[in-house]
């Protein structure tokens, strides 16, 4: 039973849109970040916490029984950014839900964790970890810790490699990955509410035409995703650039795999 559940991150696009659309949907909604947020409403409680800071991540997770863990760094970094974000706060949040006895955590993992698998290439939640970035490996470490927590702990992850959030895919990569808010939500649902969640790795996309995933575990789950990219296709196809990077054009992770890239022979 989820009376009390945790959104970190809760002021980044994602965690806005899920705070209206969890609105209601369980008794209290504690929602944290770091910056502060607007006011608490009707069922909510708001709350400020540096996830790198141990004692204070005990405090925001006490009471609760679930989890959105979305805080921490969205995109590419410098590494210390990204050590104390997604690798110290990461850590943080799953062994002070531990501690707390927390039982189900939802994680933001990211496609960027398995970037550098070819676009010519179908994946599933089964391939080995791929990143394309500093922020894809803290995703493939959040995957693995989660691993170990699920394992040696019995605590349940649904961790969600999020293709790309938002209301409308914004260019032709995204019309492979891209997420509406109502799906994700479907998806945080299952992952807090399904009665049999060890740790489950699914793709957070829509039911995307183009889609480079087989998304069959999240569909086990019981995930029917009600939007697609393809009605935005022409329009997204028609203001495409037609200079693209080659490396950033042949790797599901874009232009994160095209960053800083020095290799002479483009791996397989
Ligand atoms: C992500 O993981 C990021 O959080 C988001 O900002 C986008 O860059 C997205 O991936 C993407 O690949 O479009």
């Amino acid at each position: 039973m989820m009376n009390r559940v945790l959104i970190t991150g809760a002021g980044g696009g994602i965690g806005r849109a899920l705070r209206e659309t969890l609105r209601g949907v369980y008794p209290i909604l504690r929602l944290s970040d770091r910056v502060g947020l607007a006011p608490a409403g009707a069922g909510e409680e708001v709350d400020q916490t540096d996830i790198t800071d141990m004692a204070a991540v005990e405090k925001m997770v006490a009471g609760v029984d679930g989890i959105v863990h979305l805080g921490g760094i969205s995109g590419e970094s410098d590494w210390q950014t990204i050590l104390a974000g997604n690798i110290v706060g990461t850590y943080n949040v799953f062994e002070a839900a531990r501690r707390a006895g927390v039982k189900r955590i939802v994680m933001a993992t990211s496609n960027h964790a398995v970037g550098f698998y070819p676009r010519a290439q179908t994946i599933d939640h089964r391939v080995v970890p791929r990143p394309d970035s500093r922020y894809g490996v803290s995703k493939a470490f959040a995957e693995a810790l989660a691993s170990l927590y699920a394992d040696k702990h019995g605590i349940g992850f649904l961790l969600t490699r999020i293709g790309n959030f938002g209301p409308r895919p914004i260019d032709k990569r995204r019309l492979s990955i891209w997420i509406s808010p109502r799906d994700y939500t479907q998806l945080v649902r299952i992952g807090l509410e399904h009665p049999d969640i060890r740790c489950e790795i699914v793709y957070g996309v829509s039911n995307n035409r183009r889609s480079w995933y087989d998304n069959s575990n999240a569909e086990r789950l019981g995930y029917r995703p009600q939007d697609e990219s393809e009605p935005y296709a022409a329009e997204v196809l028609a203001a495409e650039p037609a200079d693209a990077d080659p490396i950033a054009e042949r790797y599901q992770g874009g232009t994160f795999c095209a960053q800083e890239y020095t290799a002479e022979t483009p791996p397989d």
